[in-house]
This record gives C-alpha cells, structure tokens and sequence, in this order.
C-alpha cells in the first residue's frame, strides 16, 4: 500500500482531522513567513495562467506545481544565497523565491529574447548562475549524481555551500540515484536530497515505483537519516529540510527527505491523467489545499491579514500580467545566437553555416522554433 494512505506517521505541524500534529513550527520571523506564503500564492497563480496559454498555443510545454507549493517553498526557502539548487521538473518556483526575474521566466517560456538561453532551451529547462539554480535536467535523475558531485567540491573548497538536490519518486528507480546517494554518503557531503513523492510518475502510481513502503526507508541502506514528511505542510518541510541543513553543515553528511505530496493535475501539459488514474480513489488527505493549510495557520497567528494578503494577490497578479504582456511581443532570439556561447572561436564549418543561414529582412529566422 502507498505511504499516501497511511499518513499517520508523517511529520506535521499542521494538523488535518485525524492526523495530528506530532512537530512544533520553526522559529520565523513573520517576515519570512509572509515570503514564503507569496511564493506559495505565485506558484499556483503561474500554474493556472501558464496552463492556459498553452492551451490557447501561446507557449509550447509547462510542467505544473499545483499541490506541491509546500513542498517546494517549504524545503527551497531553507536554501541561503550561496548555497545550489539542483531541481527535477517542477522546483522552478524555487528559483523565483531566490529571485529569479519573472520577465526572464515567461522569456523562457517563449523562448525570446528575454529568455537568457535565448530560446536553446526546452521550455523550463532555465539555469540562472546569479540565483545558483542549475538547470534541470530532462533525463531523470542525472541532476542526483551532478549535486553530490558539487557538494563533494564545496566540502573540498571548504566554502560552506550546502547543495539541495530535487527528485520525484519515479527517479528512485534510476541508477543515478543509488549512485549519488551512496557516494554522498560515503563522503559526508553536504547535500540534502528532497524527494517530492506525489504518488506518480507519469502514468506510474508509487506501489508500482517500488516495494519499499516509502522513500526515506531507502536512506538507511546508504547510511543517512531518512524522514518522510507531510509534503502538503509548508512548516514540517521547513522544520525537516532545516534540521538537514544544520547537519550538513555541522559535516555530518546528506540527508533523503520525502515530502509526501499529490500531483493535482498532469504530468505536463502534454498529459491526460483520466486515462490512468482513477480520481475517486485518491486519497482525501493529500487533496486538502497546502496553500489552505498554511493560510489558515498564518491566519490564526496573526501574521496574514486581509490586508496582506490582498496586496500579495494584487501585486502578483499585475507582475504576472505586465510581464506576460512583455514577454509575448518580445522578439524572437537573433539568427546568429543558435552559433554563439559554445566555442570562443568558432570552428571554420560552423562560421560557414552561419553565414549561409537564411535570414528574413528583420534578422530572424523564419520557422526557426517550430511550436
Ligand atoms: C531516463 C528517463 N526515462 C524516462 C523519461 C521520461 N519521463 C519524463 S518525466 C518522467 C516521470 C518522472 O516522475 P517522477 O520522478 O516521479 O517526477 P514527477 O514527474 O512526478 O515530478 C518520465 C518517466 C526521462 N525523461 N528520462
């Protein structure tokens, strides 16, 4: 049976009808409270507008968050300015926490100017040096062995960086998996491995991933801790992702956190979940909105008022339009930039094609992204 159906043991601060909390909440200024919640807020608020523009054929592909919010700003938001994100699909709210500019993300998305890979990339496959957010990559797992291979140069360097390593469930079936958990073990690096099991992977539900009963029991055969975690509570994935970063940085080594969450829609846009899953037998507790959850808390405490939050909603509404507004009459990237950033001088055959491609009058190639 999935750990989705048993979620008794999971570490909660924010209790559900028969699942209590059995954590207290981490030390925050309301501050960082209210930042966290903002992420939270945009990353549902870009799910639901970027869905729809691919629907309407204004971008090509988007791979959707919504469910997963807590996980990902709960867990993200622990990482500091120097430390390095390594994320599977659906972390890029991560980079926009740190960041990231929102003209930069919608130019990705339709691969223009604004767009700093200028359009080379798939749409989400972004990297940004200046927030250390490497790109994803779409092999799955192959970012599991490139962080531990970070995190052992940050111990050798000795400069204190701690590095976070995103997964889905389904990458634990990967090799690169079991590579990059045992030699970071074995090293003591400091990187924490954040696994967002939201039961699927594509058309893959978990009890068919694996016959572990969860992920985090994997951590004891590579000798790390190993904690599962009410991936939809934004406050035990802080509390825990904190507790892993403090080891790592006492030297003690990685740490495999599984936040136990639900893929709410598609794989990506490219998918139809109906054929596959059967939505009447999900279990009710995963479909209680992270975002309510935590809203209430906050709520509760005083620390979101309906001041805040309606200026939050406010703001990230007009940035959103204002930069999708941009974004889509930016110009497509020049010609010239599918030759540039490879080699410092260009190899004689490739200054040769680039001379020969064909231009239209404005310096564009025409059908050069097919959507
Ligand atoms: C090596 C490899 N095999 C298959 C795929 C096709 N593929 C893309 S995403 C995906 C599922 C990933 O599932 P999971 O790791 O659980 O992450 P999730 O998509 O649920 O966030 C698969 C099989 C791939 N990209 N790479």
């Amino acid at each position: 049976m999935s750990i989705h159906s048993q979620p008794e043991g999971l570490v909660r601060v924010l209790p559900l009808p028969g699942l209590p909390a059995n954590t207290r909440a981490p030390e925050l200024p309301a501050e960082e409270h209210r930042s966290m919640f903002r992420s939270m807020l945009l990353i549902r608020m870009l799910d639901e507008k970027m869905l729809l523009l691919q629907r309407q054929g204004r971008i090509a592909f988007f791979g959707p968050s919504a469910g997963q919010e807590a996980a990902i700003i709960g867990s993200g938001a622990v990482a500091r300015k120097d430390d390095w994100v390594f994320p599977a699909l659906r972390e890029a709210g991560i980079a926009l926490h740190r960041g990231f500019p929102l003209e930069q993300y919608f130019g990705q998305l339709f691969g223009n100017v604004l767009d700093p890979q200028q359009g080379r990339q798939q749409p989400m496959h972004f990297s940004s040096g200046a927030v250390h957010y490497v790109s994803l990559s779409s092999p799955i797992a192959t970012q599991l062995p490139q962080a531990t291979g970070a995190a052992v140069a940050a111990k050798l360097k000795g400069d204190g960086a701690v590095i976070f390593a995103y997964l889905g469930d389904g990458a634990t079936s990967e090799h690169d998996f079991h590579c990059a958990l045992n030699f970071a073990a074995v090293w003591k690096a400091p990187v924490i491995f954040c696994c967002q099991n939201n039961g699927w992977a594509i058309s893959v539900p978990f009890e068919k991933q694996t016959a572990s009963g969860s992920v985090a029991v994997k951590a004891a055969a590579y000798g790390m801790p190993g904690i599962a975690v009410d991936g939809n509570d934004a406050l035990a994935v802080r509390t825990t992702t904190e507790l892993a970063f403090a080891r790592a940085q006492r030297g003690e080594g990685p740490a495999l956190l599984e936040f136990v969450t639900w893929r709410r829609g598609g794989h990506s846009s490219s998918d139809d979940p109906t054929r596959y899953r059967d939505e009447a037998s999900i279990p009710a507790w995963v479909l209680v909105d992270p975002i309510e959850r935590y809203r209430a808390w906050l709520r509760a405490g005083g620390i979101l008022g309906p001041g805040n939050e309606e200026a939050i909603a406010l703001d990230l509404k007009a940035s959103i339009e204002e930069g999708i507004a941009k974004a889509e009459h930016a110009p497509r990237p020049d010609l010239d930039s599918m030759f540039s950033d490879v080699y410092s001088t260009m190899p004689p055959a490739l200054t040769r094609q680039m001379m020969s491609a064909d231009r239209d009058t404005s310096g564009k190639a025409e059908g050069a992204f097919p959507l």
